[in-house]
């Protein structure tokens, strides 16, 4: 297994790369989204809700191979491999998560990304398919020695999506009054299957694996939208719904752990050991939904080197990210968090002799 580092697009430059380096992490898993408006040069975890993350980048502007292939060369002149881009912009498949009718248009954008992603020598793409994305979180001093973190405190938000916003972002600022209209899980899974089936044989060819994660908070329903993998299981009927080497899994062991069902340790058991795992965000939790809390990683419920045991057993050969961590009280309180997390895993890798 390979230690990594994440980084928001507003961190892609080389004072990032450096620190990532020096956190001792020899792969990158870097983030394309604007997610924050890039106001916070610190912003790690914004909670969703109605104001959302901002506005979506352009649904005609995908990520060319140029652009990739530049971002790609910056990282390698700073020592670091780069392993994956995390998540699509929504402006680029707003109607493949809604089923709408740009869908099919939009997926031809997006083979034509994962084939620039593919081009330029980047092996995984992260996605989140979800149409609520980050919701109902809270955010307070939930943390040891009260360092500020994210969780939720029983509320769900229930209240509906509005039209052209998705998955936190605004695609459509000039969208009709109105919302997302109610649709069924089964509904939502259609939609992944449509989904995987155009898009999964463009990756084979392409040599790029599409990597899952789970739903953030990990409920059924969130903002009146369905969740697509709220319990460890679901992982399965996704692998199952398109069998390929390609269709992997972005395993978050912290949203694994909030599920109200099923187990941490043996869900990470059976999906390293079928290689369904691309990469995993290595964080720790307190509590299960609906009441949860991120802490430090070693001081949550998940033991972090029984983790580390199974994934030595199973042979896991992938990258391991920090993904959040609380806020510690100093002047550069992100960066703290994440170096802390990243000795934590670096010794604790190595512990388990990796
Ligand atoms: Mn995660």
């Amino acid at each position: 297994m390979k230690l990594g580092f994440g980084l928001y697009r507003h961190m892609l430059d080389q004072e990032h790369y450096k620190f990532a380096k020096q956190c001792g992490a020899t792969h990158l898993v870097i983030h394309m989204v604007d997610y924050f408006g890039h106001n916070d040069k610190n912003a790690d975890q914004p909670i969703g809700g109605s104001t959302g993350w901002g506005k979506a980048g352009r649904m005609d502007k995908i990520w060319s191979y140029e652009e990739l292939r530049s971002i790609k060369e910056e990282i390698n002149a700073n020592g670091l491999e780069l392993e994956a881009i995390e998540n699509f912009d929504p402006a680029h498949w707003y109607d493949v998560l809604l089923g709408g009718p740009k869908r099919d248009e939009q997926l031809e954008n997006l083979k034509q990304l994962i084939r620039n992603v593919g081009k330029a020598g980047i092996p995984v793409f992260g996605y989140n398919f979800s149409l609520a994305g980050v919701s109902s979180r809270t955010v307070g001093a939930y943390a040891r020695g009260e360092a500020m973190s994210v969780g939720m405190e029983g509320e769900v938000d229930g209240n509906p999506i509005p039209n052209g916003m998705v998955w936190n972002m605004v695609y459509d600022e000039n969208a009709v009054e109105g919302s997302l209209p109610r649709i069924s899980h089964d509904e939502l899974w259609s939609r992944v299957q449509y989904f995987l089936d155009v898009l999964i044989p463009v990756a084979e060819e392409a040599g790029v694996k599409l990597a899952a994660h789970p739903d953030d908070p990990p409920m059924p329903y969130v903002r009146d939208t369905p969740r697509l993998v709220y319990q460890p299981y679901m992982y399965q009927r996704l692998i199952d719904l398109r069998p390929s080497p390609n269709n992997n899994l972005e395993f978050c062991l912290g949203s694994i752990a909030e599920m109200s069902e099923g187990d941490v340790y043996e869900a990470t058991d059976r999906y390293t050991k079928q290689g369904k795992v691309s990469y995993i965000h290595f964080r720790n939790v307190k509590g299960k939904v609906p009441n949860y809390k991120e802490v430090f990683v070693d001081e949550g419920d998940i033991d972090m080197f029984r983790i580390l045991e199974i994934l030595k057993k199973n042979n896991f050969q992938g990258v391991l990210i920090p993904d959040h961590t609380p806020q510690m009280s100093c002047g550069a309180p992100w960066h703290a968090g994440m170096a802390y997390a990243m000795g934590f895993m670096k010794a604790a890798m190595e512990s388990v002799g990796n």
